[in-house]
């Protein structure tokens, strides 16, 4: 387990923070993995035996719908289970602040929504800040024939293909509504996410790899702009050398203290 950030590494960032007027938080799994959701490639990151470049792929589903669903399937049950944590939290009561803090994700567990859902508990929200989920939600069906698009939390009986979930409307396969590897981003969710990193002063990075693409880019095009970039991961990652500043711990602990 790697030291703590000094203090002053601390107030640094939280003054850094403090001073932009806009703030984009570029964040992956690792912000969602002390709510209990493994990540995909840190230690125990394997998502069970099945690693994500060879199931979340077009080629998998074609070849093999039911496996794809079952790992999908079991992806939503365990996130079902798992609470947005102290770092969804502060980086939701900061979006309800005067100041506009976007937050672009890469994670499909939906966290940070529930997150600003329990901040708001039930109120109106005042916030200009967006949420961008750059590769989609768990939580959402997408049809294989007519695109109809749905919310579902429904558990997945994947025992058979027939009974795998199919479109009311066309009786045609449901996939999950995320962006599988080889699939390109939603274009409009993805030039939101770059027009909104050419404008930030500020670029907070949390619990990223930063190896999938175009999703990292959204920070290097920040800093590119003229960003100062704010990282948070236990580990080193290729962001952390152009970093302004690159806090080695865990998002729980230290983002709460940033914001
Ligand atoms: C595309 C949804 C083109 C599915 C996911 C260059 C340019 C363009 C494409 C590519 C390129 N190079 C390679 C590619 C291809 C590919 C790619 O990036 N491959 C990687 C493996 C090299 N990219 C694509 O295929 C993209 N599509 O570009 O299409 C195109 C264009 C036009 C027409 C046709 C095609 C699509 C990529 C999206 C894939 N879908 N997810 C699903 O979830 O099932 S990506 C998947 O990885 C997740 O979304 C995940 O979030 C994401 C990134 O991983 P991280 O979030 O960073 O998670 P990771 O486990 O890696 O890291 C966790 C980090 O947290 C670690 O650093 C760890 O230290 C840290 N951590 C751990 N604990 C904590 C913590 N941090 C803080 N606190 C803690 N407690
Ligand atoms: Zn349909």
């Amino acid at each position: 387990m790697s030291a703590p950030p000094p203090h002053r590494h601390i107030r640094r960032a939280r003054e850094t923070l403090g001073e932009a007027e806009t703030v984009v938080v570029l964040t992956g799994a690792g912000v969602s993995a002390d709510s209990g959701v493994p990540t995909f490639r840190g230690q125990g990151g394997l998502w069970r035996e099945h690693r994500p470049e060879d199931l979340a792929t077009p080629a998998a589903f074609a070849r093999d719908p039911r496996l794809v669903w079952e790992w999908y399937g079991w992806r939503r049950e365990l996130v079902s289970a798992c609470a947005p944590n102290a770092a969804h939290l502060a980086l939701a009561r900061w979006q309800e602040g005067p100041r506009p803090i976007h937050i672009v994700t890469q994670n499909v567990d939906g966290l940070h929504r529930l997150a600003r859902d329990r901040i708001r508990d039930g109120a109106g929200g005042s916030t200009t800040g967006e949420i961008l989920e750059l590769h989609g939600s768990l939580f959402r069906t997408r049809c294989t024939c007519c695109a109809a698009v749905e919310n579902s939390r429904a558990p997945i009986d994947a025992t058979s293909e027939a009974s795998l979930p199919h479109c009311g409307a066309c009786g045609a396969l449901l996939r999950p509504d995320v962006v599988w590897f080889g699939e390109p981003l939603d274009a409009h969710v993805l030039d939101r996410a770059f027009r909104l990193a050419a404008r930030a002063e500020v670029c907070l990075v949390v619990g990223t790899s930063a190896i999938v693409q175009p999703a990292a880019a959204v920070a290097t095009e920040a800093a590119r702009a003229g960003a100062a970039l704010v990282e948070v991961n236990p580990e080193v990652t290729p962001l952390s050398r152009v970093a302004r500043l690159s806090l080695r711990g865990r998002a729980a602990e230290i983002v709460p203290l940033l914001v």
